[in-house]
């Protein structure tokens, strides 16, 4: 079936101008951001056409390319009947290892106010238990003694000090990964390397920078091949960057944009139902912990149980009781909710939401890179729960499975795919250790994921959970617990 621009273009309306570059357009910001940020225009106009920039590969661009960077997100309801919309909102993908001078020089375009990310976890080059920004990382280092950046951070520091010399305001920092404090992490990912290159430009982001935090929220599993092949036949023609996503979404933003723009700081995102708020750091706990705390111990232990996917998990009635638990018991007497929200209503939405069957959402997706995803989304809770006194026994048998699972071989015997930054050293760490105790001790030991209080606290609890993991196998563990 051959592509077909023509009929994928969905309306002759004049192409708005950019107005935000964004960073790692991976499918969640194509069927996320993008879409807020195209009905804020559709609704209210204004330049912000966006600037897609891919920081690894050349792959989304070359399929969008030949498609006039027009694409469907279809949306699965869990009645099995879907809807796709065209999304037209992306005016040009740049790859940064092809021509970072090309990204550089976007960013530096005074038309352009917004810089949003979608760099995954590991992309701010920082320190997940300490949120501080990793001078040894290898991009960074690059970053340091080169004017044309490899990292996010880098790109950020390198288009904001080509502003300050042309005169230019600085563009707003808009973050929209998985991590707490977000806009906070990013600011100080972006200063502390500025500090190294200008201290001056440093001062300037300072001052003039905003940096809004964000809660941002729609399961976008990955596009496989059999979804392009089934909207192809439905649309008549072929679409080859397609992306498929659920019906939810929220997005809560600080209202914080670099004011010297006025009323051309940001679109007009509350029409398109987005969430202007002063401060969204209890929006933030709420999802990190009960949505991607949850998602994380059901892919390690759904994985290991041979749950495919988290529709499949949670039809499982033990990982159902298991999961209900843990928002209950664990989850959600560990932090304040946000004013007005019903915790309790928040996790029976969570359930129907996971059990969408038309989502097939891999646990071997969710289960990547967990160095990066276990302090935000797990470790946080077990260690409020420590200084409160209560147990969190479901929560440390999912830190366990992810112990078993970083170990690279599963319940029977197969090997694992084990994606994660540090996934060599943890599989060494593992490897080389003899007894469940043992391996508890040197996975403990890892300081980027496990702070030393919490290496301290976990040790007894932990390797039981381990053991018992390693008898009695995933699913019965879950059935224990539950
Ligand atoms: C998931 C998230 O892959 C993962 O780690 O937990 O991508 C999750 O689907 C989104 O945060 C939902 O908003």
């Amino acid at each position: 079936m051959p592509a077909d621009p023509e009929r994928l273009r969905r309306s002759a309306a004049p192409k708005v101008g950019a107005g935000i570059v964004h960073l790692g357009l991976g499918a969640f910001f194509r069927a996320f951001g993008a879409i807020y940020i195209e009905d804020a225009v559709r609704t209210s106009g204004g330049d912000w056409g966006i600037i897609g920039v891919s920081l690894q590969s050349a792959g989304t661009r070359d399929k969008l390319a030949g498609q006039d960077f027009v694409y469907n997100a279809v949306t699965q309801n869990n009645d099995g009947t879907e809807s796709h919309r065209t999304v037209e909102i992306i005016r040009d993908v740049l790859v940064a290892p092809e021509d970072p001078e090309a990204v550089v020089a976007a960013m530096a375009d005074p038309a352009i106010r917004i810089v949003s990310l979608t760099v995954t976890e590991k992309g701010y080059c920082h320190d997940p238990a300490t949120g501080m920004l990793k001078l040894d990382h290898p991009d960074i280092r690059h970053d340091l003694s080169n004017a044309l950046p490899r990292s996010a951070p880098g790109f950020l520091v390198r288009a904001l000090q080509r502003r300050r010399e042309a005169g230019v305001p600085p563009f707003t920092v808009l973050t929209c990964d998985n991590l707490p404090e977000n806009g906070k992490l990013v600011r100080r990912a972006v200063i502390d390397l500025a500090q190294q290159i200008d201290p001056a430009l440093a001062g300037w982001i300072g001052e003039q920078g905003r940096f809004p935090s964000t809660m941002v929220d729609r399961i976008t599993p990955a596009t496989k091949p059999e979804d392009v092949a089934s909207l192809g036949r439905k649309l008549g023609y072929l679409d080859q960057a397609p992306v498929m996503c659920e019906p939810f979404r929220q997005w809560v933003i600080e209202d914080d944009f670099v004011p010297s723009y006025g009323d051309k700081a940001r679109p007009d995102l509350a029409v398109a139902g987005a969430e202007l708020v002063r401060d969204v750091t209890a929006y933030e706990l709420m999802k990190l912990r009960m949505l991607n705390g949850t998602h994380s111990s059901l892919a390690y232990l759904g994985y290991l149980a041979g749950h495919e996917t988290i529709s499949d998990a949670v039809a499982d009635p033990a990982f159902a009781r298991f999961v209900k638990r843990l928002w209950r018991e664990e989850i959600i007497p560990s932090f304040k909710a946000p004013d007005g929200v019903d915790l309790a209503a928040y996790a029976d939405a969570l359930f129907e939401r996971y059990s969408n069957i038309a989502i097939r959402h891999r646990t071997w997706q969710i289960a990547m890179d967990g160095s990066q995803k276990l302090p935000q989304r797990i470790l946080g809770t077990i260690s409020d729960n420590l200084s409160a006194g209560r147990e969190s026994p479901g929560l440390v048998l999912a830190v366990a499975g992810w112990m078993r699972y970083v170990g690279g071989i599963d319940e029977k015997g197969e090997p694992i795919e084990v994606k994660d930054p540090l996934a060599e050293r943890l599989r060494a760490l593992s490897g080389q250790a003899g007894t469940p105790e043992e391996k508890v001790a040197a996975l403990l030991g890892v300081r980027e994921v496990f702070s030393a209080q919490m290496a301290e606290a976990l040790p007894v609890p932990l390797t039981k959970a381990y053991a018992r993991l390693c008898d009695i196998g995933a699913r019965a563990c879950v059935g224990e617990i539950a």
